[in-house]
């Protein structure tokens, strides 16, 4: 007899990414409800935050009223301590006892955002990724693409004000795509979602992937 494949399993870690207003809030959540349905036990996140600490990281990272912009370094330092609270506090106990992990954003957005975006050194994000990580990596990544004009559209159209990552300039974004999709050709953990199309269509295809992904962990 073939196994189940939605059998509950020691815990899988999946993150969504890509950049601002492409719909990784939206799909977190259909995500959890998919791996739900199935009888696995999720625990929904995001980065950064997820963790009372890792949200006050959020708050001075986000904050776009600061007088004094934070310098590249000290970013970097902030998004990788929040991400190690994180781990300690939610991630690695909700994996060791079999939970799957579904997270909005995880190092990717550090190579995409901090590297791509702010230049930085990819090896020094390398050097803090395997300091806080060990060898701790997302089992799928589902990286949502979306030109950035039409990306910049849905953002305004929800009416939200801007923090200070989406005051950025086009050419940071189109550099944080760029990133991503690089990442995406390198590493067999990412699957590419088209994003442009209506959600239903995005969702379907979402469905898709994880079957494949979970059929084949099985
Ligand atoms: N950051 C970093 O620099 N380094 C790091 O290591 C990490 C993060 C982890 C906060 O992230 C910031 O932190 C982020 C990078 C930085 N900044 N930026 N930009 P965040 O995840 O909170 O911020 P965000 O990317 O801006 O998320 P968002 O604005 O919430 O976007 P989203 O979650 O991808 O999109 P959404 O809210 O689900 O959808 C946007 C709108 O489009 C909404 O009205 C939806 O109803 C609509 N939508 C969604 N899908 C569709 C489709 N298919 N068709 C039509 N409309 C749609």
């Amino acid at each position: 007899m073939s196994a189940d494949p939605y059998t509950p399993r020691p815990g899988r870690f999946i993150t969504l990414e890509g950049g601002e207003g492409v719909g990784k809030t939206t799909n977190v959540g259909f995500v959890c409800e998919w791996l739900e349905a199935r009888g696995i036990e999720v625990v929904r996140t995001r980065e950064p935050g997820g963790t009372p600490g890792s949200e006050a990281i959020r708050e001075l990272l986000l904050d776009p009223s600061r007088d004094e912009p934070w310098c590249d370094d000290a970013e970097l330092l902030l998004v990788f301590a929040a991400r190690a609270q994180h781990l300690a506090e939610r991630i690695r106990p909700a994996l060791a006892r079999g939970a799957w992990v579904v997270c909005d954003r995880f190092t990717d957005a550090t190579f995409a955002y901090q590297g791509g975006g702010r230049g930085m050194e990819p090896t020094r994000i390398e050097t803090l990724e395997r300091l806080v990580q060990q060898s701790l990596q997302p089992d799928l990544t589902l990286l949502l693409d979306l030109p950035v004009a039409l990306a910049a559209e849905r953002v305004a159209g929800r009416g939200a004000p801007l923090d200070r990552f989406e005051r950025e300039r086009g050419a940071f974004f189109e550099s944080v795509r760029r990133t991503y999709l690089e990442r995406a050709a390198q590493n067999e953990r990412f699957a590419v979602i088209d994003a442009r199309p209506d959600l239903e269509t995005v969702q379907r295809a979402i469905a898709e992937r994880l079957s494949e992904r979970v059929a084949a962990w099985s």
